[in-house]
């Protein structure tokens, strides 16, 4: 009798211990869950999260209807993985720095994925700041230049044909030194760039076409294929679907930006229907522009417009990657894009 009852507490204690274990162990490595819907059924759910610098975070994640990703902005540590409906999947973040993460959706479900983010408050000492070797983060071109992101910027260009760089780059004319600078080319429009040439003594042979080839010599030289390569990658997975395959502002949700229709509208009710996504193959509109502008305007996004703000996304070599990309639907590089 009294045996029986010994081996059932003995029962009792281990389903006990068994049950607390896990449930420390769960808490030990703070296994979170995480579901995501799409933007109009509230997207993720919660949308903060809280961690601790140096301390592993484990995160389960839900889709609760169509297929999403997850992706941490401005950071590398975390691939993106794809959440498919009825297959949770878990990862393990470690943040070595305090501060303020955004997570973000990186599949296409619908018109308003990208407004599917959430934030993660990574507190820590802030000491691990103050030792930090990368320094403060320089504001970005556009402030240091005083940019308006807002004035418009179009021209009155007469441009018969695409600037080609190879033909500019076979004019093999000897240009200004301080035009070769990547710098300078960031911080002027084309326009102005051709402004200047035209009043340069070694250009005056040349015809005005001409001088917009060697205006995209100088863009192209300005950049790698590298960078034009993961500029694609990360156009054709954020823009293509309001700026179009081709950059001339056709995407699939376009005509919704634009008003045109209301099959898929964009964000209703926040007046962000009426723009339609930049033409970035538009010399008029682009020549007017500086890869600063541009940069500045991926980053803080539009100003009651349909374009989002990527700042908090993509590092600042992304961005740049993005925006000399933009320039190859403006003009004509040599570079050619792989399909990875
Ligand atoms: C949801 C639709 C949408 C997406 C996605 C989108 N854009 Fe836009 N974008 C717009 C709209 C609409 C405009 C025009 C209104 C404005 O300038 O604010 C615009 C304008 C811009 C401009 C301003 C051009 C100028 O001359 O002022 C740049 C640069 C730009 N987008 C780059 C990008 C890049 C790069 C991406 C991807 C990382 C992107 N956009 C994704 C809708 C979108
Ligand atoms: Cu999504």
């Amino acid at each position: 009798m009294k045996k029986e009852w010994l081996a059932r507490l003995l029962v009792l204690a281990l389903v006990v211990g068994f049950s607390a274990a896990a449930l420390y162990a769960r808490w030990a490595d703070r296994t979170l869950e995480v579901h995501a819907a799409m933007p109009e059924k509230g997207g993720w759910l919660p949308n903060t999260l809280t961690a601790r610098a140096d301390e592993p975070l484990t995160l389960r994640l839900i889709s609760d209807d169509v297929v999403h990703g997850f992706a941490i902005g401005q950071s590398d540590q975390q691939p993106s993985v794809d959440i498919l409906p009825g297959k949770p999947v878990e990862i393990t973040l470690l943040f070595d720095k305090p501060g303020t993460y955004t997570y973000y959706c990186t599949r296409w479900c619908g018109p308003n994925h990208w407004r599917m983010r959430g934030t993660i408050e990574v507190e820590g000492d802030d000491s691990s700041l103050a030792n930090d070797p990368s320094g403060p983060v320089a504001p970005p071109l556009y402030l240091m230049l005083g940019i308006d992101l807002d004035a418009p910027h179009d021209v009155q260009v007469d441009v018969t044909r695409q600037p080609s760089a190879r033909r500019g780059a076979a004019l093999d004319t000897n240009l200004p030194a301080e035009m070769l600078s990547r710098e300078y080319v960031r911080a002027h429009s084309p326009y102005e760039v051709w402004q200047t040439l035209r009043e340069t003594p070694a250009a005056s042979p040349l015809s005005d076409a001409d001088l917009w080839d060697l205006v995209a010599r100088l863009w192209e030289r300005s950049t790698t294929p590298d960078a034009l390569q993961t500029g694609a990658q990360l156009y054709a997975q954020n823009c293509a679907t309001c700026h179009g395959t081709t950059g001339a502002g056709d995407g699939v949700f376009a005509a919704a930006l634009a008003g045109e229709t209301s099959a898929t509208p964009i964000s209703p009710g926040l007046g962000h229907e009426t723009v339609a996504p930049t033409d970035f193959s538009d010399p008029a509109h682009m020549l007017g522009a500086s890869p600063a502008l541009l940069h500045g305007k991926i980053i803080r996004g539009g100003m009651g417009t349909g374009m989002p703000s990527w700042g908090l996304i993509f590092t600042d070599e992304q961005t740049w990657a993005l925006t000399d990309y933009l320039w190859t639907f403006t003009f004509q590089f040599q570079f050619k894009e792989t399909t990875p």
